[in-house]
């Protein structure tokens, strides 16, 4: 695939999409969202990535929002339109089975704050800044911001977010639990690498079930939510990972996984 906004690379099982308008500090307009969009639904048939990796072109953004220059002027139907193909990428990064991990390298914002959300991890780099600065242009998030900023970090503190439009730099975003660690700038893409090669050395098939259970256990209630994983403990007995992976530990040697 070629893509004008969007740089691709894959090695070991590990993907890397860095989102590539540093002129606009990586806003999305529809044509990069379209893009994305393609790329994460391709990703999910493609057996040589196991992880993916989340970045923005550029030392100062991550993706500082929406197209504001595009958005200005839109109607209600373009408006919806572009709701929509928001909301669609949202879910296509979450019911990915491959786990998503956000190397936040600098602005954040609006948009760029709700992609992150969608991911399943957050790595920022020192420089990282945070916000919903929606309200300011006379809006509300419009990419899921609202509903995934309270479930991660609780409705106080992202009231405070959403209503105030301020900023949160890269300690305060881990001290609120927004991201799982924070690393100097030239450390980021290393560090986000090195999770993921870990990540992708254990069996596929439990770590997509691990999404499943975590994504769909939190929105129902916990005794659904553990029958839920008990099903998919279940399943885990079918699979030939379980069978390694046990023999493994009893055999005292690494486990060879094959993702079956
Ligand atoms: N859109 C378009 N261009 C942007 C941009 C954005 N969000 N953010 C920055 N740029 C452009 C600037 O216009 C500037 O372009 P030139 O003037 O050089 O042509 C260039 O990037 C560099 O920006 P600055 O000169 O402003 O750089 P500074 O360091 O001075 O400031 C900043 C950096 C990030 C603090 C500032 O650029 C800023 O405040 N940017 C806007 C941040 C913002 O408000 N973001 C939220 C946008 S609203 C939806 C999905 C999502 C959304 C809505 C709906 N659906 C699915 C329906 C989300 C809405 C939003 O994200």
């Amino acid at each position: 695939m070629i893509f004008e906004n969007l740089l691709y690379e894959c090695s070991d099982g590990i993907a890397t999409v860095t989102i590539n308008r540093p002129k606009a500090l990586n806003a999305l307009n529809q044509a990069t969202l379209k893009e994305l969009l393609s790329l994460f639904t391709a990703l999910k048939d493609d057996v040589a990535v196991k992880v993916v990796i989340l970045t923005g072109a550029g030392e100062k953004a991550f993706v500082a929002g929406a197209d504001i220059s595009e958005m200005q002027p839109i109607d209600a139907v373009a408006g919806r339109h572009f709701a929509l193909l928001g909301h669609k990428l949202a879910a296509t990064i979450e019911e990915l089975s491959k786990p998503v991990i956000a190397a936040v390298n600098g602005f954040a914002l609006g948009g760029g704050c709700e992609l992150a959300l969608c991911c399943d991890m957050r790595l920022a780099s020192e420089n990282a800044r945070f916000g919903q600065p929606e309200v300011n242009l006379g809006v509300i998030p419009g990419f899921g911001g609202t509903q995934r900023l309270p479930r991660l970090i609780g409705k106080g503190r992202a009231c405070e977010l959403l209503m105030t439009g301020d900023m949160v730099d890269a300690a305060e975003a881990y001290r609120i639990g927004l991201v799982n660690k924070v690393l100097p700038a030239d450390e980021l893409l290393p560090a986000a690498s090195k999770l993921a090669a870990k990540i992708a050395s254990k069996g596929q098939v439990a770590i997509g079930f691990v999404k499943s259970a975590l994504r769909d256990g939190l929105e129902i209630d916990l005794a659904r939510a553990c029958t839920y994983e008990a099903d998919l403990f279940g399943l885990c007995f079918a699979t030939a990972d379980q069978k390694e992976g046990m023999l493994a530990f009893l055999e005292k040697r690494p486990a060879q996984f094959t993702d079956k």
